[in-house]
């Protein structure tokens, strides 16, 4: 079915699906790694372009295919490259856009291994980084350099829910001849789509919102042009960080449900928000369906909805928020995030812990930050938890 002008909820069910010859009603997993050619010729005529078709799974895989396509509808992309893990589309997306000498501008708190994996390992190889509150657009137009070739975008950024404009950032990185990436993560397709706002690339890791079931790792890059599009499908075929076409098939399947899962898990989380908000043992708390929120007006106008990442400081700091951790029992005490169980987590011993404590406080990333991403549980339960766990504080 062509779904190209159908609406966000039917693009989830059939979008890149393809007619298979059974008629089974999903897309199959084609657990193969190469495909016989009819002949010499047309095995030659494949590897030069003149016919379509798959050789080899790294290469392309109708299953990964069917979720490349979908993933691109949803963004309103050109066209995806799913990878292994979101991390794997992290330093592709580094490797195909940036060379020695290049120099690339980041949110200040993004998810910490992207960083890490810049001023690190992209470091040695000669790409330069500047790191920055991005939530004050000055501060951009501030680290542009004549090298500058990549905007880096986390909005909402891991783990401070702290929100860049993306048409404005995009607007000002045009002007500089700068591509911009924004890691979609935290919002999805359904509450964000950076390409209609401006951006260039759309950046995802599928282990969360878009799979939401915690049973994959993956990840994806979709272009909103060919030639981007060219580059990063070369450097992932390259560097071999494809996705499993069975990890595609649970891509495939997670995905169809996300706008239930994300409607009811961000209902949970503005109860959740403001019941925190009012509790004695919160210091503080960001939730962008909060009015409290520096940046509710910005959420309303880029996203469709607040999401359902929360993070707060507890009474007593970092000591009281432990005390939190593990007193919990319904909310997992684990990383990750987005998927249908609520999961709670401690940054700055986890997550973020690849960064130095300087990096971590200049991104807002303070020791107390307690992390908390809602499931789809019945929200009355997930309070009665937290009721119980900052008790004993
Ligand atoms: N981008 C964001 C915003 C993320 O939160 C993560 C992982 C990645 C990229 C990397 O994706 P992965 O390779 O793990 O699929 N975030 C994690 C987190 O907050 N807890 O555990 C992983």
């Amino acid at each position: 079915m062509d779904t190209k002008n159908s609406g966000f909820d039917t693009k989830l069910i059939h979008a890149g699906d393809f007619h298979e010859e059974f008629g089974a009603a999903v897309v199959p997993i084609y657990q193969t790694s190469t495909f016989a050619f009819k002949n010499a010729q047309h095995g030659a005529d494949l590897f030069a372009g003149k016919e379509k078709g798959y050789i080899y799974t790294r290469i392309g895989n109708p299953t990964i295919d069917a979720l490349e396509n979908k993933l691109a509808q949803l963004e309103n992309g050109y066209r995806g490259v799913v990878m292994a893990s979101g991390m794997s589309a992290v330093t592709t997306l580094y490797a195909a856009l940036l060379k020695q000498g290049d120099h690339m501008i980041s949110t200040g708190a993004v998810y910490g291994p992207s960083r890490a994996v810049m001023e690190s390992i992209f470091a040695d190889f000669g790409v330069e980084s500047t790191y920055t509150d991005t939530s004050l657009i000055e501060n951009i137009e501030k680290a542009i350099k004549p090298n500058t070739k990549l905007l880096y975008l986390e909005t909402p950024a891991n783990p401070t829910i702290q929100l860049t404009d993306i048409k404005k950032a995009s607007e000002l990185a045009h002007k500089h001849n700068i591509l911009v990436c924004v890691d979609n993560t935290f919002s999805s397709p359904y509450l964000q789509r950076p390409l209609d706002l401006g951006a260039d690339i759309v950046l995802h890791s599928l282990t969360k919102f878009i799979n939401g079931h915690a049973d994959i790792v993956g990840g994806a890059l979709i272009a909103k042009d060919e030639q981007v599009y060219a580059k990063l499908r070369k450097t992932m075929t390259y560097m071999g960080g494809n996705m499993d076409p069975h990890q595609a098939y649970m891509v495939i399947r997670g995905v169809k449900t996300l706008s239930l899962r994300i409607e009811k898990a961000q209902e949970n989380a503005q109860k959740i928000a403001e019941y925190l908000e009012n509790h004695p043992k919160i210091e503080w708390i960001k939730y962008p369906g909060l009015k409290s929120f520096a940046q509710h007006e910005l959420a309303k106008e880029q996203m469709s909805g607040f999401g359902s990442m929360i993070s707060f400081g507890v009474k007593g700091g970092l000591k009281g928020g432990k005390i939190l951790m593990d007193n919990v029992k319904l909310a997992l005490l684990a990383v990750s995030l987005g998927g249908v169980e609520t999961l709670i987590q401690h940054p700055a011993s986890m997550t973020h812990a690849a960064l130095s404590k300087e990096e971590r406080l200049q991104a807002d990333i303070t020791d107390e930050l307690v992390r908390f991403s809602v499931g789809i549980e019945n929200v009355d339960d997930i309070i009665a938890d937290l009721d119980q766990a900052l008790e004993k504080i």
